[in-house]
This record gives structure tokens, sequence and C-alpha cells, in this order.
């Protein structure tokens, strides 16, 4: 039987670049520095009784099973060639534990800052650290870098005068959320406790944020971030403040459309961060967890497991330009160096007026006037509604007729649409232009200011805004709004969740977004500028 995936290429087309269509092993069409990078999205053997708390070596005999999955994973990795592997969220222990019940499971991590230890070659350093040993002995055996997600645990003083954890917990010890990283000998390298969590009973957040980077022989700098931190200021924008262009990202992330399908935020994060995201999730059907990647801003290479397809682990194994900035001033030095001296600064700057043109002007610029739209049939404007998507009051107009340009507000902000249908896939599905400015406030607290261009479910109004995951028409659009934050995450998402490169991505220092895109491959499910805006949070 043939399994069906979706390990789709998607490339961008950017200025004078070529269109790229990169598959899951090609390798030979990145200009300059490069490395090979792997993530694992991992069907986690869960603990059917999580909330029964199970002795040391019960915790230990579950978590091995999960263990020698990303064993033989690790394997096939570096057979592969990669040099870092990333495996996800709750990937080695399962979810849904109480603080109590998960006590078996936990180990103390020490301070890689503070102290180097290669687990695999000192093992009897520190008690019960068997999960820390094995995946530092893969790491080490496989000769790769290596990034799991794992349970751990920190004693806390209660009393003393020199108590830096004046909130130590009532018990006397922090549970963590924990990324370990190791490097290819097998020494940890990288602690970094989650400082978002989603309703997770058995961890506390840190005590002090961590903003926490590991440095490669072969690409420089990584940031490490866990599932929900994506969305949020700390320490995600902390990261990006201080140059960090690449990020390792575990995570166990339900999917929800038409916004936060897994894929479809990875990639908007990679593209509005402008940062390369290694992202890797667990697949779990029954919690509609799966949607893992590598993606660069130019780039992406992603799993979504499509109902009904088996439920398995996903290995994918990319080769990924070096983003890291310092180390390449580094690279070329020395490369200049080697070849007598000449240090050749900067990108190659494309010639004037090559830029890809969306078939539209830009909204807002005089040439737009009539140019595109010769015969604007407006006999009577059409009137927004409100309706939920995603818990949060919406404002939206329907899209009419094969094209058109509209303009819908929320508050502040107002999104800009201009588009037309391709005679590709008909007329008869229902489009909605979206805006919400505003505070979301269900499962997490977050301020944003969204943009989006929706695929109705139905062919009501109401039904705008609702989960859909296929469609047949495909629209050439610009899509903008004016946002008050600099942080807007853009996407474009396909039929079958495919993801598309836009063809541009605009941003003025005044927090003008442009976003357009044409040519689809496939019908649009949601077009979107998703904005942050943290400092409302
Ligand atoms: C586990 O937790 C998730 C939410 O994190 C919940 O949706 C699910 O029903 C829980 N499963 C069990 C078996 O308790
Ligand atoms: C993204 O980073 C690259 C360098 O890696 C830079 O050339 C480019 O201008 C950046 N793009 C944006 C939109 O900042
Ligand atoms: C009950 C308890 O934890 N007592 C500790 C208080 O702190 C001193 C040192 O600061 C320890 O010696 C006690 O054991």
């Amino acid at each position: 039987m043939s399994v069906l995936i979706l390990a789709v290429a998607v490339a961008a087309l950017r200025l004078s670049q070529a269109t790229l269509t990169r598959t899951g092993d090609a390798t030979d069409d990145i200009p300059g520095p490069s490395y090979v990078a792997a993530i694992y999205e991992h069907k986690v053997i869960l603990n059917p009784e999580p909330h029964v708390p199970l002795s040391r070596s019960d915790a230990l005999e579950h978590m091995m099973r999960n263990l020698e999955v990303y064993e033989r994973q690790a394997l096939r990795a570096a057979e592969q060639g990669a040099q870092i592997i990333v495996f996800p969220e709750d990937g080695i222990h399962g979810f849904n534990f109480s603080r109590l019940s998960i006590s078996g499971y936990l180990e103390t991590i020490p301070d890689p800052l503070t102290e180097d230890w290669n687990p695999c070659t000192e093992p009897h350093r520190h008690t019960s650290t068997e999960v820390l040993q094995r995946l530092s002995c893969m790491a080490r055996r496989h000769r790769l870098y290596l990034v799991a997600n794992m349970a751990s645990v920190q004693p806390c003083p209660l009393n003393s005068s020199l108590d830096l954890d004046p909130a130590c917990p009532p018990d006397g010890r922090w549970q963590f959320n924990t990324n370990a990283v190791f490097k290819s000998d097998g020494s940890l390298v990288a602690r970094y406790h989650k400082h978002n969590l989603y309703f997770e009973k058995a961890f506390d957040a840190p005590p002090r944020l961590e903003v926490v980077t590991f440095d490669t022989p072969f690409a420089g700098k990584f940031g490490v971030l866990t599932c929900f931190d994506i969305l949020f200021h700390d320490p995600a924008v902390r990261l990006l403040d201080q140059g960090v262009r690449q990020m390792v990202y575990p995570t166990a992330w339900m999917n929800q459309l038409p916004l936060l399908a897994a894929v479809q935020f990875q990639r908007a994060f990679s593209l509005g961060a402008n940062v390369t995201l290694l992202a890797a999730n667990i697949r779990a059907d029954s919690l509609g967890m799966t949607g893992s990647g590598v993606f660069t801003p130019d780039a992406a290479t992603y799993h979504h497991a499509r109902a009904g397809d088996p439920e398995e682990g996903r290995l994918l194994v990319v080769r990924v330009p070096v983003l890291d900035t310092d180390w390449l001033a580094t690279e070329n030095r020395a490369a200049g160096q080697a070849r007598g001296g000449t240090v050749e600064a900067g990108s190659p700057v494309p010639p004037s007026g090559q830029e890809v043109d969306s078939g539209f002007c830009r909204l807002g610029s005089q040439q737009c006037q009539g140019e595109h739209l010769p015969h604007s049939p407006s006999p009577s404007p059409p009137s927004p509604f409100t309706t939920s998507m995603m818990y949060d009051p919406f404002s939206f107009l329907l899209l009419r007729g094969s094209e058109g340009k509209l303009t819908v507000c929320d508050g502040p902000l107002c999104c800009h649409l201009q588009y037309q249908r391709s005679p590709l896939g008909g007329n008869a599905e229902l489009y909605a232009l979206g805006a919400f400015a505003g505070i979301h406030t269900v499962n997490g607290r977050y301020a944003v200011q969204v943009c989006a261009l929706v695929r109705c479910s139905g062919s009501e109004a109401s039904s705008c805004g609702q989960e859909v995951e296929e469609a047949e028409s495909r629209l050439d659009f610009v899509l903008e709004g004016k946002f008050r934050t600099r942080h807007v995450y853009p996407s474009v998402l396909g039929s079958g969740m495919v993801l598309e490169q836009p063809n541009r991505v605009e941003t003025t220092p005044d927090g003008r977004v442009t976003m357009a895109h044409s040519g689809m491959t496939v019908g649009l499910v949601t077009a979107c500028l998703y904005g942050r805006v943290y400092d409302q949070d």
C-alpha cells in the first residue's frame, strides 16, 4: 500500500531569484554555507494512566520505549548526513500528568553554563539521569547535535537567606518542561525551561525568564523555544532582538484552523521573523496533533498527516542555508584569507525593476486608480458583519464577483484586499475578508491584530471563520494592513494543508504590511497577516 504523505517543498519567488522546488533530500541548490537539519515528528507512546504515580523504574521503562524510537530515527538521520536533530515536546514522557504523578519521570539537569558534563562518558557524576545518559550517548554515537524535550526537577531551598528562588513552590522543588541540547560528542550544551506553559499542571514556569542559545561549529548560533512560546514576546522576540536567526522548536501543537494550524504558523513565524525554524511536533490524532517541518525564509519542507493516514512518525532531513550573520562573517573572512585576502561584503544586489510582479499594483499607490478594475460593479457597498473566528469577534466582508477590492476595519485596524479569482476552480466557494484587533482570551491571553482572507466552510455568511481544510478556488490577491506592531507573521495556506510561499511580502517602517500572491497551485484556504501586539498583552 502506498502511503500518501505531504512532504511538500515550497520555494520562494523573490526578486530575481529563480523558483526552486525542493524536496526533503535535495541538497545541491543552496549557494553559500549550508548544513543538514533533521526533525522527527514522533507518535508518542503514552502512559495510559498519566494521573497514577509510577515508580522510577516503571517510568524509565515507559520512557525507554520512546527513546528506542528516537535511537532508530537518530541513526536514519545521521545516515542521511544530518548534523542536528530535533525531537518534539513531550515526546519521551507524554502528557496529562499531575504535579505528583510525573515524579518518577523527573531528572535533575545540571546547568550547562556552570558545569561541563558529558552524561554518556561520565554517567555516574549525577544519579537518576538515565534519560540524559541515553540522549547524550545517542548524540555521541550518531555524531549529531540533538535537541530533546523532557521533564526535569530542581530542588529549591525554602528557608535560606541566600535563597535565589523566593517563589520556591511549597513542595520544595521546581518542575520544568525542559529542552536539553547535546553536542555531537554527547556533552550537554544547553538547557531551556519552557516559559509559556499551556495548561500543564505538572510543571512550573521558570522563576526568571531564560533566553537560551547554543553554538554549533557548522552553523553558528541557535535559539531554543518550546510550543506555545512561539506566540509570545518572551523569549522569542528577545532571541530575535539578540540577532538569533535559527531556532530549534520542539512542540506538541493542536491544530486549529483557519489561523493556527501547526505548519501554517511555523511557516508564518519563520517568514515574519526571517529565521530558520526546525519544528518537531507530536503525532497524536486523538488530540489533533501533527505538523512539523524545516522552514527557512525561502523554503519549507514539512509534513502534515491527514485523517486516515497511518498514525506513525515522520523524519525529515533537509539541507538548509546558514543564516547566523556572525558565523557567516567569520566564514567569509576565513575563505577570503584562503583566497588571498579579498573579502566580499554583502550579497549581490538584484537589478532594480526586476521585482516579481504579482499582477497587481500596490494598494494605495496612485497607479492603482481604476487600472486593474475597469468596470468595478459596486451598486451598493456591501456591509460588514461580525462573526467569531477562533473565539474572536472578527469583522468580515464577503467577496463578490470574480474580482474586486475591499476594505474591512475593526477598531484601529483596516485590512485591504484586491483579488481576482482564477477561472480554474470556479466561483462557487464563499470567501470573506476579516479583521480583528483586540485581546484573544480563550486558551491563552494575547493581543493580536489580524487581517485574514478565509474560505467560508459553507454558503452562508455565518460559516465564515469556521474550520475548513479544502478549497478549489484559486485567487490572485494583494492583502494589506497597517499594524501597530512590527511583528506580523504572514502565511498562505492552500487546500489539503499545502503551504504556498507568498510571492512578495513588504513591510514599511510605519507598520504597513503587504502580501501579494498569485498563480496558486491549489485552492486557497487562508491568507493571513497575523500581527502580535506584544505590548498590549
Ligand atoms: C490530555 O490533555 C488534553 C489537553 O492538553 C486533553 O484534550 C485530553 O483530553 C487529555 N487526555 C486525557 C486522556 O486525559
Ligand atoms: C532576511 O535576512 C536576510 C539575510 O539572511 C536579508 O538579506 C533580508 O533582507 C532579510 N529580510 C527581511 C525582510 O528583513
Ligand atoms: C527545613 C529546612 O529546609 N531547613 C534548612 C534551612 O536552611 C538551612 C541552611 O540555610 C538548612 O541547614 C536547613 O536544613
